[in-house]
C-alpha cells in the first residue's frame, strides 16, 4: 500500500476503498500450462492478487503462431479515489504483458519487433504501447473500457496502427458480450469483403456519415424474414386505451393482428386488443393483477413486463421462464408491482417481427407517495418506434 496512513492527511473512508480496489500485485509465479503455453495465473484466495476472471486478458494465437501464447495484467492506475478513471469516467488501467513464444520476427519478413497495441470494438482510436517481447513488459496506462489488445510484427515501431502481422491477440472483460467472433468479423484475422446477409435478409441503408459497427454488417439473423397476411379483411388498428385496475384487477389481451396505414400504404401488422400500442395499463403500487394473454397469431408469443421485480414464472421469456404461448393458447400472468414508475410490455419471441409489427404497451405504476413524481399539469404517456418501410 503506498497510500499515506490514516492520520496522515487522508480519510479513513478512502484509505478503506483504497484497500478493497482490486490493485495489489501479481505477485506469483508464472505455471505455464501443459503445452508450455501462458495461461493467466488462477487466483489464489490467500493472497492479494485481483480476480484473474476480469485483471488478466488471455492472449490467443493468430492460427499461423501456434507456439506463441501470453496474458495481460490491468492493474488500475493509482488513484485516491479506490476507482481510477478519467475525468469522463474511463477505466484506466496499467498493463503488463507476459509473452511467450514470440519467435524471431526478421524470420516473418521485414520485421524489426513486436508492438502492442489497444483499441476499441469500433478499431478506433488505435493506441500503440511500445515494443514488447518474450518476458514481461509495462506498458500504459490506457483508458478504454472496452478493448482488444493486439501484439504485431512490425518494421515501424512507432507505426500509429498496425500494419505487421498480427501474431497475439485478446479482448477485456467488458468484451464479453460482443460477439465471440468479433475479431474474424471485422476482418482483423482472415477477413474478405462483406457477403451477401443470407436467407433474403437485406441491409439497412446506413446514413453515409454512419458507419455500422465492424463486425455487425456481417451478421445475418439465425432466422428467415417473415411478414404476416391475412386471409380475410382486417380491422383498422385502434389507438390505445389506457386501462385502469387496481389491486386483484383482471385484463384479457390478445395479441392479433391489425391493418394499419402508413404513409397512405396499409400493412398487416399486430396488435395488442386491436390496439397500437397496446392499453396502457395503469395500477396502483403495490397491486397484484391478472393479465390472461390469448395468442391469435400464427407465431408462438409470450409477453415480458420490462422492468418488473415479478415472480421468475411470469417474466414471459419462452424457453427461460415459460413455455410459449402457442397459437391459440392464453397463458394467465399474475404481476405484482412493487415499484412505482413507467415501464412497458412486448414479447421475447421473434422481436425482430413482433415488437416492429407492434406487439408493445406502457404500465403506469402509481407511486404510493403522492410527491413521489414530481408535479404536472398534464401527464401524457408517448412511446416512440421507428420503422423502416420498403418503397417497393
Ligand atoms: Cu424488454
Amino acid at each position: 500500500m503506498d497510500s499515506p496512513l490514516p492520520g496522515a492527511g487522508v480519510p479513513a473512508s478512502i484509505l478503506v476503498a483504497c484497500w478493497l480496489a482490486p490493485r495489489a500485485g501479481w505477485g506469483q509465479t508464472v505455471a505455464p500450462a501443459d503445452d508450455g503455453a501462458l495461461e493467466c495465473p488462477a487466483l489464489d484466495p490467500r493472497g492479494p492478487a485481483a480476480d484473474p476472471d476480469l485483471y488478466c486478458i488471455e492472449l490467443i494465437h493468430a492460427p499461423d503462431f501456434p507456439g506463441a501464447s501470453g496474458y495481460v495484467e490491468l492493474t488500475p492506475a493509482d488513484s485516491p479515489f479506490g476507482a481510477a478513471v478519467t475525468i469522463d469516467g474511463h477505466h484506466r488501467f496499467h498493463l503488463a504483458l507476459q509473452l511467450a513464444g514470440l519467435p524471431d520476427p526478421a524470420g516473418l519478413g521485414d520485421y524489426s519487433g513486436y508492438v502492442a497495441w489497444a483499441t476499441t470494438p469500433r478499431l478506433r482510436p488505435v493506441l500503440n504501447l511500445g515494443r514488447v517481447a518474450n518476458g514481461r513488459t509495462a506498458v500504459g496506462p490506457i483508458d478504454l473500457d472496452k478493448f482488444l489488445v493486439l501484439v504485431t510484427a512490425e518494421s515501424d515501431p512507432d507505426a500509429p496502427a498496425w500494419e505487421g502481422r498480427i501474431v497475439l491477440r485478446g479482448t477485456s472483460a467488458g468484451m464479453r458480450m460482443e460477439p465471440e467472433d468479433l475479431l474474424a468479423l471485422t476482418g482483423m484475422v482472415g477477413g474478405a469483403a462483406l457477403p451477401p446477409p443470407a436467407r433474403g435478409w437485406r441491409r439497412p441503408p446506413m446514413h453515409p456519415s454512419v458507419a455500422m459497427m465492424p463486425g455487425v454488417g456481417r451478421l445475418t439473423p439465425p432466422a428467415d424474414p417473415f411478414l404476416p397476411s391475412a386471409a380475410e379483411p382486417l380491422p383498422p388498428a385502434r389507438p390505445r386505451e389506457i386501462v385502469r385496475l387496481g389491486d386483484g384487477g383482471t385484463l384479457d389481451l390478445e395479441a392479433g393482428l391489425v391493418e394499419r396505414t402508413i404513409d397512405g400504404r396499409t400493412f398487416t401488422m399486430y396488435g395488442f386488443n386491436g390496439q397500437y400500442p397496446g392499453p396502457l395499463i395503469h395500477v396502483p403500487q403495490d397491486a397484484t393483477i391478472t393479465v390472461n394473454v390469448t395468442n391469435r397469431l400464427s407465431l408462438p408469443t409470450a409477453v415480458h413486463w420490462h422492468g418488473i421485480r415479478l415472480e421468475n414464472r411470469f417474466d414471459g421469456v419462452p424457453g427461460l421462464t415459460q413455455d410459449p404461448i402457442e397459437p391459440g393458447e392464453t397463458f394467465q400472468y399474475r404481476i405484482h408491482f412493487p415499484d412505482a414508475g413507467l415501464y412497458w410490455y412486448h414479447p421475447h419471441h421473434r422481436e425482430d417481427v413482433q415488437q416492429d409489427l407492434g406487439l408493445y404497451g406502457n404500465l403506469q405504476v402509481e407511486a404510493a407517495d403522492p410527491a413521489y413524481f414530481g408535479p404536472a399539469n398534464r401527464e401524457q404517456v408517448l412511446m416512440l418506434d421507428d420503422l423502416l418501410v420498403d418503397a417497393a
